[in-house]
Formats: structure tokens, C-alpha cells, sequence
């Protein structure tokens, strides 16, 4: 078994904030991103955690993301919440609008928040979470560039398009939460396994010539395909709608139009709406949250688990014991720490 490196996920985070400071971020575009990579570490999502660093940097050095924009909220007092991140990563652009979203939610009892014009590459469960910790429940969904064919289709024109979902359950319990690509995995996933030598399981990808293929390399040269046939074709039909379409920014092809490549995070925007519970049940019979936990007490009666259980425990163990870093990527991040942006 080859060795591992414990790190501590405030340490990682704080050496991972350390090298995009260094390679122009903003300390507040670091944090943001550390933020999401390191979450992505502790709680054992490696599609989105530290091996993101790279493609991060060579977007700034690209010069296709603006390395210390600040996101502009653009707040009427409707539904309709708007940061504009200003060509930079949509993270500090969320932790912008989180809380006003959440407000507005629960005064309205629904609202939603438009990011435009950010750069995106990081996974959505961390933000459905953080507004469930702010009391409501969310749905958040974004295009990507184009790298999936439609069910019935061989050619690259969707995205990965994330969805996911968030769900208070009040302080003593983790929310329900789940976070999915529309593709049968993400991209990040088939990048993985090209790196490490490994096939893809049937069914995730076709070829040039639109032929199943398990190579990884002809994979990503090739098209990957949407999950559950036509029904996920459909719902990352409907992301590149509302996410892309109709809140005027790009959709997935037209993000890899102006980026020419996949080999950098993509340009476009995210919708993200939330919803209050006890809004929405008010004057009818029962509590919401409560309700909600005698379905997820029947879910797990049956032997099944509930998305991002998995993630939690990774997390509590990670928090308890440190994040087990392979050789190989504590080498990397040693390198990554020797570098400036050239
Ligand atoms: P997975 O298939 O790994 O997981 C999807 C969800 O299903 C998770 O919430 C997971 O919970 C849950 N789940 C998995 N197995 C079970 C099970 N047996 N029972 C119940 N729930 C289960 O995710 P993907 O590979 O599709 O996506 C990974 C990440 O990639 C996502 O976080 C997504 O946001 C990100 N992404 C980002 C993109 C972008 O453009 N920014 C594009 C595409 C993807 P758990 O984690 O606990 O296993
Ligand atoms: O993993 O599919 C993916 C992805 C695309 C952009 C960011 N993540």
C-alpha cells in the first residue's frame, strides 16, 4: 500500500487559500475556493477536491477568470435576488447572496438568486447546505461546457449540469441533502480515472465516432452520456433552460465557445431557489420538518440511506482523524506551493 499524508483540514485549507493568494486571487476569492476544495477533501469527494487546484490556476493564468473581481448583488427588494461575479469564481459570489436569498425566502416564502457572469467549477452541495443551515430549503442548478450528447444523440451539446437539493432538519441533525451530475458521472470522475490507469464502467461515455467506449482518454475526446437515458437528458435540458437561457447567460455550448477548451473552468451562471417550508405549510395541518422526518425515518427503516450520509461520516471522521492525502498528491501540493502564477 503506498504511504499516506495526514493533513488537517484547517491546515490544508489554509495551504491550499496560501497558493491561489499566491498565484493573484484575492484573499477573499482564496478563501472562497479553499473553502469549497478542502470541504470537497474532508468529506471524501475527490472529484471536486484538491486536484481542482490546477485547473483553477491555469484559468488565472489563462487570463479567463478575473482574479479579484468583486461580485456586485443587485438587490430591488423582489424575489429575484442578482449577483454579478464579474468574470471571477462563483463562490465569493455565492457566500455574497446566500444570506440575502435566505432572507428573502423567508419573507416571501420563495426566491431565487441569479449568479451571472461567474467562472464555475466547483460542486453545489456546499452552498443547498449552507441554506439549510440558514433555514430553508434549496434547489441549485448550473450548466457547465459541452461535453455530454443528448439521449439519442452522439454529439457533444449539453453540460454535466449539476442539480441538488437541500433540506433543513433543524440544528441536531445533518440536512437532507443530494448533488448530482446529469451526466452518469462527472467529468471530474472519467479525469480521475484517466489519471490513475483505470477503465470507466460501461455505459458513461461514447467515442469520436459515437461507439461505447471504457477508455477514459477516448471518453473525453469522445461524449459522455446523460444519466437515465432521456429523463436525465431531459432534466439538463431544463438546466441549460433556466441556468442558462433565462437568466441571460451562456448555456453549456456557448461556454465552450468562449472558452475554446475544456481544459479550464467554464464560464456561465447559476440559479439557485429557495423555498421556506413553513411558508409554503402555513395554515395547513403539521409541521413541515416534522413530517419530513417520518419519510426519511421510513427510508432508512427499509435498509436504505439517505444521499450525502456517506459525506457526513466522512466528514466527522476526517475532522476527528485528518484528511489521508496519497504520495502522489502531497507531492503535488508541495509543488503547487513552490509556484507563482508562471
Ligand atoms: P455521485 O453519483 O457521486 O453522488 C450523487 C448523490 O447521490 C450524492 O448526494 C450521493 O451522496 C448520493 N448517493 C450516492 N449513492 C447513494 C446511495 N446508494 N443511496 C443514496 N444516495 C446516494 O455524484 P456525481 O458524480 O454525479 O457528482 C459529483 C459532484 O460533481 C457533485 O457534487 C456535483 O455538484 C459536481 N459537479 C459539478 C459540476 C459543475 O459544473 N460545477 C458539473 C458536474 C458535477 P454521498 O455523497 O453521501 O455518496
Ligand atoms: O466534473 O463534470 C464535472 C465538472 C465540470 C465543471 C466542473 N466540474
Amino acid at each position: 500500500m503506498s504511504e499516506t499524508v495526514i493533513v488537517s483540514v484547517e491546515a490544508l485549507r489554509s495551504r491550499v487559500a496560501a497558493i491561489f493568494r499566491k498565484a493573484g486571487l484575492s484573499s477573499d476569492h482564496a478563501g472562497a475556493l479553499a473553502g469549497v476544495i478542502v470541504a470537497g477533501e474532508r468529506d471524501g469527494c475527490k472529484s471536486h477536491g484538491i486536484y481542482r487546484i490546477e485547473g483553477c490556476l491555469r484559468t488565472v493564468k489563462a487570463g479567463k477568470v478575473a482574479p479579484d473581481s468583486k461580485p456586485a448583488l443587485q438587490d430591488d427588494g423582489t424575489a429575484v435576488v442578482r449577483v454579478d461575479a464579474g468574470g471571477g469564481y462563483s463562490c465569493a459570489a455565492f457566500e455574497l447572496g446566500a444570506p440575502v436569498l435566505a432572507a428573502r425566502a423567508r419573507s416571501l416564502g420563495i426566491a431565487a438568486l441569479v449568479i451571472n457572469d461567474c467562472t464555475h467549477f466547483s460542486a453545489l452541495w456546499p452552498e443547498v447546505e449552507r441554506l439549510t443551515e440558514l433555514g430553508v430549503a434549496a434547489i441549485a442548478m448550473c450548466p457547465s461546457y459541452a461535453t455530454v450528447a443528448p439521449a439519442g444523440g452522439k454529439d457533444p451539446l449539453l453540460g454535466t449540469n449539476p442539480f441538488a437539493f437541500g433540506w433543513p432538519r433543524g440544528e441536531n441533525r445533518s440536512p437532507y441533502v443530494f448533488d448530482f451530475a446529469t451526466s452518469v458521472a462527472a467529468r471530474g470522475e472519467i479525469e480521475l480515472h484517466r489519471r490513475e490507469g483505470r477503465q470507466l464502467p460501461e455505459g458513461w461515455a461514447v467515442d469520436a465516432n459515437g461507439k461505447p467506449t471504457t477508455d477514459p482518454e477516448a471518453a473525453l475526446a469522445g461524449a459522455m452520456l446523460p444519466f437515465g437515458g432521456h429523463k436525465g437528458s431531459a432534466i439538463s435540458t431544463m438546466i441549460e433552460l433556466l441556468a442558462g437561457v433565462m437568466i441571460g447567460d451562456f448555456t453549456s455550448s456557448e461556454a465552450l465557445d468562449f472558452l475554446g477548451t475544456t481544459a479550464l473552468a467554464p464560464r456561465h451562471g447559476e440559479l439557485i431557489i429557495a423555498m421556506s417550508p413553513e411558508r409554503f405549510a402555513a395554515g395547513r395541518p403539521g409541521d413541515p420538518l416534522a413530517r419530513a422526518e417520518v419519510l426519511f425515518e421510513a427510508i432508512v427503516g427499509q435498509g436504505a440511506r439517505l444521499p450525502s450520509q456517506r459525506r457526513f461520516a466522512a466528514r466527522e471522521r476526517t475532522l476527528a482523524q485528518g484528511i489521508a492525502l496519497t504520495a502522489d498528491e502531497a507531492a503535488q501540493l508541495d509543488r503547487l506551493e513552490a509556484l507563482g502564477l508562471d
